[in-house]
């Protein structure tokens, strides 16, 4: 049988853990003169979120900061700093088609976190794979929403 082609086209977002998302994005705007993009809650996964675009990348998109703010003390952030700290929480990649790409890293023997994608950032469709099947790398998979505005 032949093996899937993996497309993977940009680091979309690296997802940083942090207690207070208004002292973060100001650290941001400071230190960087970065500016935030886009903001949300989302519900589903706890978070108060604040996505700052970094730079556009080839294939029509953008690469971001997403600092993430707990909302609920039993929500994956929440357990993260509790255990760790503040920091770098995941790496995220760029897909066109987020189940196809999760669906053939799977057959590699990867654990997916949601067989069928949930809702992120912006509209986009995402999925997790397992930090203890990445070398401790917590790795979320992310297909944009079509009508993502990138400019
Ligand atoms: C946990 N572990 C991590 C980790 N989180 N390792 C690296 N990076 C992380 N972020 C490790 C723990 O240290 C522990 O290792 C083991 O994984 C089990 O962790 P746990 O603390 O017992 O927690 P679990 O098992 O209840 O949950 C871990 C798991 C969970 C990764 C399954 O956090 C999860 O489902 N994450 C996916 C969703 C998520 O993170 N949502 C927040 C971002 P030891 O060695 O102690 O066993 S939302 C988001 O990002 C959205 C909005 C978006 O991008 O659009």
């Amino acid at each position: 049988m032949q093996e899937a082609v993996i497309m993977l086209t940009r680091i979309d977002h690296i997802g940083i853990a942090c207690r207070n998302l208004d002292e973060t994005i100001a650290f941001y705007q400071r230190t960087y003169n970065f500016s935030v993009f886009h903001s949300e809650v989302n519900e589903e996964q706890g978070v108060r979120e604040a996505m700052i675009k970094i730079n556009e990348t080839d294939d029509g998109h953008a690469t971001y900061l997403q600092l993430l703010e707990p909302i609920r003390d039993d929500s994956p952030i929440a357990k993260f700093l509790a255990k760790h700290g503040e920091g770098v929480h995941h790496i995220a990649f760029g897909t066109a088609d987020v189940k196809a790409a999760a669906d053939a890293i799977a057959e590699k023997g990867v654990q997916v976190l949601y067989p069928e994608p949930r809702r992120g950032t912006m509209g986009s469709s995402i999925t997790f794979l397992h930090p203890k099947d990445c070398g401790g790398v917590l790795t979320e998979l992310v297909q944009a929403a079509a009508s993502e505005d990138t400019h």
